[in-house]
């Protein structure tokens, strides 16, 4: 059985030459993108067992998603190749300093279309993770995600959740409407402050009381600074990010989710599991893509360690 299942669009993504906008590259670079595969990718290169659930097209594209993916060694058997729908795609530039420009071609995607019949969540499952991007693609993706959410619960799955709020998926009112009450139906959540106060209404420590009141037993908030900090039944612990210089800061957030999952099914304490998230989200920075950075298990202890040295 996989340790962790996540289910979302997984896209092909061209990327601009770094610093050059989209309108002027030449060239781009062919990768994998979206939240929940990169966070799968993430998981399994550092070596645990995990499964994606989605869709692609019958086409090219679909045909790098699951190549990269199986590359990767994750678990693609639940991934539905629609003969009648595209693989969505991602179009973006890479700069350091300015804003990133993301062009989406994925209204109508394979992935749009995923409907619930065929997610499960096979026994022994140990973590289903979901982000709000997934729900926001359509009604059927949005019910595909409910239902993820239900059968972890029923079998008594850690249910983690990144609400990922993307503007150019919806606006405000619809990231409330459709994102936030999963929030509640989660034991994990990790999420931005910012994305927090929007959803909950509440800013601050009070967004993550909300969070605990309604049942989520663990929050990480991830802050404008880039520290982290961790809340549970035990108390507070906080992580300031490590000092990287910042090459591409898109899949970050999936990357310091990949990193703190890792750390809590090896049930490490929660000063470790910040730091190893912090490691893990610092190297995916310092790479243009959302993956090439993803290290390994044993590039993960390298890196703490140099990292953990610098800081003292
Ligand atoms: O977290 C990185 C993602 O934003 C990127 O891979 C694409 O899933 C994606 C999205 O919807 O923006």
């Amino acid at each position: 059985a996989p340790e962790v299942v996540t289910c979302g669009e997984a896209m092909m993504l061209l990327l601009a030459e770094p610093g050059v906008p989209l309108a002027r590259s030449w060239q781009f670079r062919r990768s994998v993108a979206g939240a929940e595969s990169n966070v799968a990718i993430g998981l399994a290169r550092l070596g645990h067992r995990v499964r994606f659930i989605g869709a692609v097209g019958d086409d090219p594209a679909g045909d790098v998603v699951l190549q990269v993916l199986r590359g990767e060694g994750v678990d693609v058997d639940a991934v539905r190749v629609d003969p009648d729908a595209p693989t969505g795609l991602l179009l973006r530039d890479c700069h350091a300093e300015r804003g990133i420009d993301v062009q989406y071609y994925r209204a109508g995607s394979a992935a749009s279309l995923m409907s619930p019949d065929r997610v499960a969540v096979p026994a022994g499952t140990r973590v289903v993770h979901v982000t709000g991007i997934t729900a926001m693609l359509s009604d059927s993706a949005h019910a595909t995600t409910l239902r993820l959410i239900e059968a972890a619960r029923a079998a008594g799955t850690v249910v983690s959740f990144d609400p990922n709020v993307r503007n150019k998926l919806g606006d405000r009112d619809r990231w409330r409407a459709v994102v936030a009450p999963l929030l509640a139906r989660a034991d994990l959540v990790v999420a931005g402050s910012e994305e927090l106060e929007m959803l909950t209404g509440e800013a601050g420590e009070r967004s993550v009381n909300r969070l605990r009141a309604a049942g989520v037993k663990t929050v990480v908030v991830k802050h404008p600074d880039k520290s982290a900090v961790l809340t549970t039944e035990g108390g507070s612990w906080t992580q300031p990010a490590f000092a990287v210089r910042v090459t591409d800061p898109v899949g970050a957030g999936d990357a310091f989710a990949a990193g703190l999952l890792s750390a809590i099914l090896r049930g490490l304490p929660p000063q470790r599991t910040l730091a190893e998230a912090a490691a893990v989200a610092a190297l995916v920075v310092a790479s243009a893509s959302d993956i090439d950075g993803l290290p390994t298990a044993a590039e993960r202890s390298r890196a703490l360690s140099r990292f953990t040295d610098n800081t003292e």
